[in-house]
């Protein structure tokens, strides 16, 4: 590959990112804070989910999580150390409207201000997530994103939260991963609030994206000119093995990317996705006369979360139900991981990550930031470090493929790696570290990881090697 443009030139050793790339890490608030019962915060969906034996591995609950209710201060003064520009983090909705409406907690937000603080005092860009799935339950004792009500009471929180932080906060993502909160949350149940019911998980999709887009517009109205709105999406990259194939790719990127991206993007829902799912009974009718226009209210930005490819072929039995989290998928076979795979199985191959960026910068169009990649690994701490190879190997592979798709023209603005702390892994509980620093949950020690080294020199070269994994 050749390039013209200086600010992203492959030079002999080093790959430059342009200057003003912007490097964090993230984390969300049901994984890290613990502190769940603590200053009026009211119960989360995953309060209740996590307390049901059997829904999370272990029975392992938020409480004490990385307990970084308490030890913000401690923790940000990590994240200077390790040089990060910016730190992306999820504010608890529940610490916020413990019911979901109405009344607001003081302490909540006093909590948000004391971080954002912390955070600007040692010179860490804040970016605010509001939504990455703790809904509160009171409103999921309502059918949660399954009414339409949800909606409304997201745009309402968003908009007293904005007001909030607005005086020293610039970028801002209304919900992490709609995909998730639907599908894991209301199609197979392997998340909070652990339903089955693959229609009404669609309708809580259109329901969630709804909630963006008036929580966009709430914002919008009152933000001054120099804030930037996103939504942030998990997307995969679906591979096939051959022709015969592409059409079970149509119908999986359909349900994964196309059924988030099109509306965002003023197009409504992917006829062929409507029509795909058309037996479970027409979820549509829940779209309402505008709602296309308030889901397409313009964006400044879209956060891009990458982990994995997904491969698929065509089933021998058109109709046979794929089953897992994809609402009325029919004909599809999901093929194993090849190759190099994470703790969680999940395939390491960074070539997805270049073709989705390239992908989306046809189909979208948008300046995009990386907000989510990262690797689970089993590590361990020896003689006060963790070397962990294989995650660092993970890291500067795929910022070779985000320099790659720099380099071929798409917008790309910065890169969190997933994530700061070991932390609560939803489903998995504790077992699963994707940590860029590692965390004793018996002691609350962090220590930095190899990995964590690793991207704080690529911070501080604003670049990656282009061989190996060295940087001096
Ligand atoms: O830990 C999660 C995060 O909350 C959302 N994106 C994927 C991560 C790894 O599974």
């Amino acid at each position: 590959m050749t390039t013209t443009d200086p600010d992203t030139e492959v030079g002999r050793d080093l790959l430059r990112f342009p200057p003003d790339f912007l490097w964090g890490s993230a984390t969300a608030s049901f994984q890290i804070e613990g502190a769940t019962t603590v200053d009026g915060r009211g119960p989360s969906i995953w309060d209740t989910f996590a307390a049901k034996p059997g829904a999370v591995l272990g029975g392992d609950t938020g409480d004490p999580a990385c307990d970084h209710y308490r030890r913000y201060p401690a923790d940000v003064e990590l994240m200077a150390e390790l040089g990060l520009g910016a730190y992306r983090f999820s504010l608890a909705w529940p610490r916020i409207q413990p019911l979901g409406a109405g009344r607001v907690e003081p302490r909540g937000l006093a909590f948000y201000d004391r971080l954002v603080d912390e955070l600007l005092g040692k010179g860490v860009q804040p970016v605010v997530t509001l939504y990455h799935w703790d809904l509160p339950q009171a409103l999921e004792d309502h059918g949660g994103w399954r009414n339409r009500d949800t909606a409304y009471r997201f745009a309402e929180y968003a908009a007293l939260a904005h007001e909030r932080l607005a005086d020293r906060v610039q970028l801002w993502t209304t919900l992490n991963e709609p995909w998730c909160s639907a599908f894991l949350g209301y199609a197979n149940g392997i998340h909070a609030p652990g339903v089955v019911d693959p229609k009404a998980s669609l309708e809580a999709a259109h329901h969630l994206m709804l909630g963006h887009g008036l929580a966009v517009e709430a914002m919008r109205a009152q933000a001054p000119a120099d804030h930037r709105f996103s939504i942030v999406l998990n997307f995969c990259s679906v591979w096939v093995d051959d022709d015969a194939s592409l059409d079970a790719a149509r119908k999986v990127d359909g349900l994964q990317n196309r059924l988030f991206l099109d509306p965002l993007a003023g197009r409504g829902y992917p006829e062929d996705v409507v029509e795909d799912t058309a037996w479970l009974g027409d979820w549509t009718s829940v779209v309402r006369d505008g709602d296309l226009d308030v889901i397409a209210t313009p964006i400044d930005w879209m956060g891009v979360n990458y982990y994995s490819p997904t491969r698929v072929a065509v089933a021998d039995d058109p109709l046979v139900v794929s089953g897992g989290p994809f609402p009325g998928l029919r004909g599809v076979e999901f093929l194993p991981a090849r190759g190099e795979v994470t703790g969680f199985g999940w395939e390491v191959d960074a070539r997805g990550l270049t073709e989705l960026l390239e992908r989306l910068q046809r189909d979208v169009g948008l300046p995009l930031v990386i907000t989510e990649n990262g690797s689970a690994f089993p590590d361990v701490v020896e003689g006060g470090e963790v070397v962990d190879e294989a995650r660092t190997r993970y890291l500067v592979d795929h910022l070779r493929a985000v320099h790659r798709a720099i380099a071929a023209g798409v917008d790309v603005r910065g890169y969190f790696a997933w994530s700061l702390l070991d932390n609560f892994e939803w489903a998995a509980g504790y077992s699963q570290r994707f940590g860029i620093v590692h965390v004793d949950y018996d002691t609350q020690v962090r220590t930095v990881k190899r990995s964590g080294r690793t991207l704080a020199k690529v911070i501080g070269a604003n670049a990656v090697p282009a061989h190996g994994y060295d940087l001096p």
